[in-house]
């Protein structure tokens, strides 16, 4: 009687654990999009979220900063993604 009841909870935990850790994971993590870190990029440094890079909003150690007159290759003063895009690949 005991040890039936330890092995069905045992059953039970053993069939729980992999659910659990499953959801848990999705929740932590979310889903992951196959993004381009390049994109990700262009993401996080365009702070006011309008389709630009502006140079304003390059941190002072960019890799990136030293090249954005040769990057912004319209002249309008700012990275669009694809003007991004390519500065990252002439890296
Ligand atoms: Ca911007
Ligand atoms: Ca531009």
């Amino acid at each position: 009687m005991r040890s039936t009841t330890l092995a069905t909870l045992a059953l039970l935990i053993a069939a729980a654990a992999p659910a659990t850790a499953q959801s848990h994971d999705h929740a932590g993590h979310g889903p992951a999009p196959a993004a381009a870190p390049a994109a990700g990029e262009f993401e996080r440094l365009d702070a006011n979220r309008d389709g630009f890079v502006q140079r304003a909003e390059l941190p002072a150690d960019h890799p990136l900063l030293p090249h954005f007159e040769m990057a912004d290759r319209d002249r309008n003063g700012r990275l669009d993604r694809r003007e991004f895009d390519a500065a990252q690949r002439m890296r």
